[in-house]
């Protein structure tokens, strides 16, 4: 990639589109790319950083600074530490399919891990013509997108083999930072295709291909909107898994309980069966739904 000569030996604003290892490729203001290295005394920056770029004569420029991030979007690790995948975000959109369909307890680990972190959760579902009318999802997410609406999330339906299409996704994105995120296969790189005009221009430039004729997405990138705005593709999970949570994190990330959370007679009540529980009486009332309730105690269970 071509090294502009107007950076050397300045630091100057840029945006990292992706990382690899110890290098990867940012983007300055007037929207040229270029390769970077990282420094270990700097930190190795995320996809969606922002940072301070500085080029020695006749070498690759090295990011000096990484700037304070707003907001970081993570996952667990097999140990159950959490580990970021990109940063500065506005919204995380939780693609979900009927193939693969969702497990049942997806969509609310998502939703916990999101209002953790301070960004906004949408809900997409991809490959709508391939639901079947009266289909009953086993009581997975895909039969509670009436309930997600009715609870404030923004639902969208989306096919990039049929209709509606993609376009109904165009507004939601637009101008904003978004990720794409889910299991394997739901058809995130699908959807940025589909939205992106120059979209092989954009992947050529910016991914390493492994040449081994899988489609699976091996590395965070961030793309350019053709209306403004930033839309990133992840590598799809098997499960997203959380990391150890305190109590309140998980009670905040139940936007229905959280009301109820402190209001019960014990002060330090996990709302799983004690004594004057204001969340057990409220889902008795109708006013919190009980398979909510019952997603909430099973990641109680596995919170610890
Ligand atoms: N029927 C149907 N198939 C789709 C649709 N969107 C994507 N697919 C197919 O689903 C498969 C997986 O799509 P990808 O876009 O690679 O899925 P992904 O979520 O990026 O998967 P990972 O990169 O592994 O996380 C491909 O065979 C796509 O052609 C859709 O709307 N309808
Ligand atoms: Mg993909
Ligand atoms: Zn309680």
């Amino acid at each position: 990639m071509e090294v502009k000569g107007t950076i050397a030996n300045m630091n100057q604003p840029a945006l990292i589109l992706v990382s690899y290892g110890a290098n990867g490729i940012a983007e300055l203001p007037d929207g040229s790319r270029l390769d970077v290295s990282y420094r270990r005394s700097v930190g190795r920056p995320f996809c969606g950083d922002r940072v301070c770029i500085k080029a020695a004569d006749g070498q690759t420029p090295l990011v000096s600074r990484i700037l304070e991030r707003r907001n970081e979007f993570a996952r667990a690790d097999a140990r159950r530490r959490k580990q970021v995948i990109a940063a500065n975000l506005d919204q995380v959109v939780i693609v979900i399919s009927p193939r693969p369909e969702p497990s049942t307890d997806l969509v609310e680990r998502y939703l916990v891990a999101v209002h953790s972190m301070g960004i906004r959760p949408v809900i997409v579902v991809n490959k709508v013509e391939l639901m079947e009318k009266g289909m009953s999802h086993e009581n997975g997410p895909l039969s509670h997108l009436n309930e997600y609406r009715d609870l404030g999330y923004e639902v969208l339906g989306t096919s990039c083999k049929g209709e509606p299409g993609t376009v109904t996704l165009q507004p939601l994105l637009a101008d904003t930072t978004s990720i794409l995120v889910g299991q394997s296969g739901v058809g995130k790189s699908s959807l940025v295709n589909a939205l992106l005009p120059d979209h092989d221009l954009q992947t050529g430039a910016l991914s390493r291909t492994t040449g081994k004729g899988t489609h699976t997405t091996t590395t965070t990138i961030m793309y350019n909107l053709p209306g403004g705005g930033k839309l990133i593709d992840s590598p799809g999970v098997w499960e997203y898994g959380l990391w150890k949570m305190e109590l309140q994190e998980l009670a905040h990330g139940f936007i229905d309980i959280e009301p109820w959370h402190g209001h019960c007679r014990f002060n330090d009540c996990r709302h799983s069966g004690e004594p004057g529980c204001a969340v057990a009486d409220a889902v008795t009332q109708g006013k919190i739904m009980q398979w909510r309730y019952e997603a909430y105690r099973r990641l109680l269970d596995q919170s610890g």
